[in-house]
């Protein structure tokens, strides 16, 4: 089996090497403090043979081949998809694991009440015996990596162990893998260990299956020594470590330590016909709506957006004494159902070739599909299992969290200066959720404190994108739930010091609450959503420019009559009504699910959101008269 469509390659050395053969080692030359530390876990883990991870086109090629013969990925159709493969994970292996992801602290209220919490030595102990001999009969590929553009003084470096070649794939389109972020390594830059293992050893003769992984699965993270651990998965946010695990968890506490901020954010450029660029950056729950929103084409004449981000960001305050943000990934891990021509044209276009696609049906040509991607689905699709599948067998042909895999670079939409080292200045923050009722389509916060408090109470209900019941609602603060990697109380705390800090200085962004998914009475979305979310994005820029008017209501600002344009949507006015109605009693009865909620933390909860909480229960009382 040969690859089509090979392309160019740059030269490169062989980088493979039998465990004990130090040759090809001699010719490049690895940073002391990471030979060390491979060498150890060479010992522990004892793979069949050590692989450096250069970041070449040669080697991404030789690890696609290796793929397709191992039967983990197979080509698509090249004239169809150019130089684009589909992977089919095993059944258990189809999303992030929060029940089995872990914040190791010596205190357990460091992780707080929202983590899974283990001791450290005793996780240690545990993952010792988990991961010795794990990798035997595999490869293990060591791969160096940047999160941010090299030359940013947000850039942060790491280096992940893995046994799994898709896993360092998905790495080289998610990050900036290679030999450049070595070099950085070997100039001094201080790196984040990761060591990824599936956990499915080989013996002697065995055969491999097409997706290895095993059915124990731990996700550890260890934030005092900025350590992750992870065995058993290859999927998303379980196995890209430079992802969830570090650009998140690690680095969230990173930020708190050194004062900035790590967000599950997208960023945006939006430019309005006065030409003058906005940047957003705005926080939604995993499958509810960043990867659309950050490759949005505006149903607005005139409008631009352009996409810098479409999952982390990472803020601090720049030298200006302005907010400023960079994406630190590389690439787009991006959910697939519900990406299509009429939703996310721009998001279908960057797929055009060069893509991984994870869990999609196959047609019979050879392409891709999932619900969503076309009105109507093929006659007939290799499902995302593997078997035949025709429209109405009652199940769906793509996995509800079916990925893509793709790079930044490919994204039509992709700014200039999506990957400018000094980051972009930011406008407008926005929190938003999943939620049926209550929460109104955009609020306005009345200053950064009463923003902090919109983040920190956001609810959204359950998606495909990790396990448990899809649906039910949760609290999800910041959309960090399943992300912080401390108390999140404390992140709560560490949100309003950076308020205070920020009015030092030039300017404080505003905030803003966004809410696509509230339904009528027949079950049905309310609002257009996708390209017509950019009439929300109009009027938060014109209360940036004070243009726009809005009316106070207890929950914050909401559009003033008018001041939304809805002008050629088909929006009856019961709709509209709908959409920004704010019951104070079903409000109530939120506060009192808030007050819970902020209970959990005890006494290391910010004074300043109990204050928010009593002002707003005080505000909805009067309303009630
Ligand atoms: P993660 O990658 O898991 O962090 O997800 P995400 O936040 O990037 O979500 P994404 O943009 O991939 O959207 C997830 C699902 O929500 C898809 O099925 C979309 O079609 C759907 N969606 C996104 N935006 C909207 C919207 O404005 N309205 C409606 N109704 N659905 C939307
Ligand atoms: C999410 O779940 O928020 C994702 C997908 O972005 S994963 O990379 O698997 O975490
Ligand atoms: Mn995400």
């Amino acid at each position: 089996m040969t690859l089509i469509d090979r392309p160019a390659l740059a030269t490169t050395t062989d980088s493979e090497t039998e465990v004990g053969a130090t040759a090809a080692r001699a010719d490049r030359s690895y940073p002391a403090e990471v030979s060390t530390w491979v060498d150890g876990l060479v010992e522990h883990l004892q793979p069949a043979a050590v692989h450096w991870v250069d970041g070449s086109t040669r080697e991404r090629h030789d690890l696609l081949q290796l793929l397709v013969t191992n039967g983990t990925i197979e080509q698509l159709n090249p004239d169809l998809r150019p130089y684009s493969f589909l992977a089919r994970s095993a059944e258990s292996d189809v999303a992030r694991l929060e029940s089995r992801t872990f914040i190791c602290t010596d205190d357990p209220a460091d992780a707080g009440p929202t983590n899974n919490w283990r001791e450290p030595a005793a996780m240690r102990a545990e993952l010792d015996e988990v991961f010795r001999g794990s990798m035997r009969g595999r490869t293990m590929y060591v791969v160096p990596f940047a999160m941010g553009p090299i030359g940013s003084p947000m850039a942060r470096f790491g280096v992940q162990v893995t046994d799994s070649p898709y896993v360092v794939v998905s790495i080289g389109t998610m990050t900036r893998m290679g030999d450049a972020a070595l070099a950085a390594i070997a100039r001094g830059a201080s790196w984040v260990p990761a060591v990824h293992s599936v956990g499915a050893p080989l013996a002697p003769g065995e055969t491999d299956v097409p997706w290895p992984c095993n059915d124990t699965k731990y996700i550890v993270q260890f934030p005092a020594t900025r350590e992750i651990w992870s065995y058993g998965s290859a999927y998303g946010g379980n196995a890209i470590l430079a992802k969830k695990a570090y650009a998140l968890r690690i680095a969230s506490v990173m930020a708190r330590d050194e004062g900035w901020l790590a967000e599950h954010m997208l960023l945006i450029k939006v430019t309005p016909p006065s030409g003058r660029s906005y940047h957003l950056a705005a926080a939604f729950p995993s499958a509810c709506g960043k990867t659309n929103m950050a490759m949005m084409t505006p149903n607005l004449p005139g409008w631009k957006i352009e996409t810098i981000g479409d999952d982390i960001a990472w803020l601090w305050i720049g030298s200006d004494g302005r907010l400023r943000a960079i994406n630190p990934e590389a690439g787009f891990f991006g959910v697939a159902p519900g990406t299509g021509v009429r939703t996310n044209p721009t998001a279908v276009d960057a797929l055009w070739g060069n893509t991984i696609f994870t869990n999609v049906a196959r047609t019979d040509d050879g392409d891709v599909w999932w619900e969503g991607l076309s009105d109507d689905a093929p006659a007939h699709l290799t499902d995302w299992r593997g078997e035949s599948w025709t429209p109405g067998s009652g199940t769906t042909a793509a996995h509800p969290n079916a990925r893509f895999t793709v790079s930044a670079r490919q994204c039509p939409s992709i700014a200039d200066d999506w990957d400018d080292p000094a980051g972009v200045v930011i406008d407008a923050i926005i929190f938003g959720g999943r939620r049926a009722s209550n929460v109104p389509l955009v609020v306005e916060a009345r200053d950064w404190d009463h923003g902090v408090f919109m983040g920190a109470t956001i609810a959204s209900e359950q998606t495909a994108a990790a396990e448990g019941t899809v649906g039910e609602l949760r609290r999800d603060p910041f959309a960090m739930l399943p992300f912080a990697g401390y108390n999140m109380a404390d992140y709560f705390g560490h949100w309003l010091d950076f308020g205070r800090r920020l009015r030092r200085s030039a300017r404080v962004p505003r905030v803003f609450q966004v809410n696509w998914f509230r339904k009528g009475a027949d079950g049905s979305f309310l609002w257009p959503g996708f390209g017509d979310n950019a009439r929300v994005l109009e009027w938060m820029i014109g209360r940036l420019d004070g243009t726009r008017t809005a009316v106070d209501t207890p929950i914050g600002s909401l559009p003033a009559a008018g001041a939304l344009n809805v002008e050629g949507l088909d929006l009856d006015a019961d709709a509209l009504t709908e959409l920004f109605r704010v019951d104070p009693e079903a409000f109530l009865h939120e506060v009192d699910d808030i007050e819970s909620f902020f209970a959990t933390f005890g006494d290391r909860m910010p004074s300043e959101l109990s204050r928010q909480l009593d002002l707003l229960r005080t505000r909805l009382q009067a309303e009630l008269g």
